[in-house]
């Protein structure tokens, strides 16, 4: 809380310096721009926006997004049972079940079989309009998942990987007529051929430092291109098992609804949230002089983007360009577009992405069927306001 106050204070004085409120953007608006460069307000963002909404919770606000890695401090966070504490002299890695050498390793276990980084953006599956702030992207170190399972000599019925962290709350579990409260670790798991192969990582440091423990300390899962519900936080056991793991974040909670038509006839499926959709979106609009720029972010599964455009009102779709800074195939990807002769007035500001594989991001109209929240890539029109 103190340290929450502080900041605003802060925020709150160089605002007054700067004498933003008076153009009607609110105190926590102060992206670290260029000289001269400031930021143009979107009016369909909600006039009582608040970053921290709760103490486990944080957005990033995008129009503050002024590098490659989001800073520790302004990661997002979200998760179901709080932020737990996890001692780090007393951490053990579990990993159990059909395994050879079943495990119990330490920070330093770990850090001895090996020190990789790898660089991953993502976002929750319930990132959406208008704020689009629980996204982020880091420079990850840790060790991959496949090598600890190596090591831990995976077995031939293995078939499911369950990854739990130290949280864990109340559930009211029903089944038929029966109800059950009981006290369960947040879990989430992932099949054979995902987990055994090379992308799955465990990380313990966050841009070069320690995770904080909003991110997960002392230990982290990082899916890379899967949405964040896949990144178990306070990683504290890998159960390696037979059967299908059906627990409420894998089986219930993030899980999509949506129609599709097949051979004329529409069919209701039900998707567990995995890999991330291909999506763009408006994270910003700048004015340097006469000309403003519109700074977009770009997140999918990691497969190569062949292009992203951006449409102004009803214009047509003009290109974007590729920033030099957001290479890496599984990082946050920004594309800029100078926009000149922008007129006084509320404008819409558009962006769709499209993949080398030649997908494109969605309408709204074309998610349509969509009945669920969870997973909405659609295009994102953006309103801003051009001063006179
Ligand atoms: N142990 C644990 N891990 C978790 C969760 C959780 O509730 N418990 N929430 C998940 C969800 S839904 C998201 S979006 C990401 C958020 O990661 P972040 O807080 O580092 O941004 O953590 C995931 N990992
Ligand atoms: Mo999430």
């Amino acid at each position: 809380m103190t340290q929450k106050n502080t900041r605003r204070e802060i925020l709150k004085g160089s605002l007054a310096l700067a004498g933003l409120s008076l153009l009607g953007i609110p105190e926590w608006a102060i992206p670290a721009l260029a000289q001269g460069e400031t930021v143009v307000p979107f009016t369909e963002f909600p006039d009582n926006f608040n970053p921290n909404p709760a103490v486990d919770r944080r957005l990033v606000e995008t129009r503050k997004i002024n590098g490659t890695f989001t800073p520790k401090d302004q990661f997002f966070t979200t998760q179901h049972y709080g932020h737990p504490d996890v001692d780090p002299v007393a951490f053990r890695l579990k990993v159990t079940g059909f395994v050879d050498r079943p495990k119990s390793l330490s920070l330093d276990d770990l850090k001895k079989m090996a020190s990789a980084e790898l660089i991953a953006g993502f976002e929750c599956s319930g990132n959406r309009r208008p704020v689009q702030g629980l996204i982020g992207n880091g420079r990850w170190t840790g060790v991959s998942l496949k090598s600890v399972l190596d090591s831990a000599g995976v077995q031939a019925p293995a078939r499911e990987f369950v990854f739990f962290g130290a949280d864990h709350g109340q559930e009211e579990i029903e089944w038929r007529t029966q109800k059950f409260t009981l006290d369960q670790q947040f879990g989430r798991s992932l099949n054979r051929e995902k987990a055994m192969s090379a992308e799955p990582f465990l990380a313990w440091a966050l841009n070069g430092e320690p995770l904080t423990k909003h991110q997960g300390f002392p230990l982290r899962l990082i899916v890379p291109g899967w949405y964040g519900v896949a990144n178990v936080k306070w990683l504290s056991q890998i159960h390696v098992q037979e059967d299908q793991y059906l627990g409420k974040f894998q089986a219930r909670w993030y899980r999509t609804l949506k129609g599709e038509m097949i051979d004329g006839e529409m069919k209701w499926k039900e998707t567990s949230v995995t890999h991330m959709n291909l999506k763009s979106f408006v994270a910003r609009v700048t004015k340097e002089g006469s000309r403003h720029k519109v700074l977009v972010v770009v997140l999918n599964d990691g497969t190569p983007i062949k292009s992203v455009e951006l449409k102004v009102d009803d214009g047509t779709w003009q290109p974007a360009t590729a920033d030099a800074s957001t290479t890496g195939k599984y990082s946050w990807k920004f594309y800029t577009y100078i926009w000149n002769g922008a007129t006084p007035g509320e404008h819409t500001l558009v962006s769709k992405v499209t993949d080398a594989n030649g997908a494109v991001q969605p309408t709204e109209k074309d998610l349509e069927t969509k009945k669920s929240f969870l997973e909405d890539n659609s295009q994102h029109p953006r309103k801003v306001m051009i001063a006179s």
